[in-house]
């Protein structure tokens, strides 16, 4: 699993935008976002830097988490 924060999420709409950009860059991950945390947990067997620069092509700065 690879965890993510995204400071600038920050609705709903921005969830189902990270949410649609995690699934474009691996169709068969799952997603748990934090709005409260501000939090991205996404199971997947793409590295990281993968969903990381997909989700800031939608227009975000996620950092990943350890
Ligand atoms: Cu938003």
């Amino acid at each position: 699993m690879v965890k993510f924060e995204v400071p600038d999420m920050t609705c709903g709409h921005c969830v189902s935008t990270v949410e649609k950009a995690i699934k474009a860059a691996d169709p068969h991950a799952s997603a748990k976002i934090d709005l409260g945390t501000k939090t991205v947990s996404v199971e997947t067997k793409m590295g990281s830097e993968v969903i990381q620069a997909s989700i800031a092509d939608a227009g975000y700065s996620p950092s990943l988490m350890k």
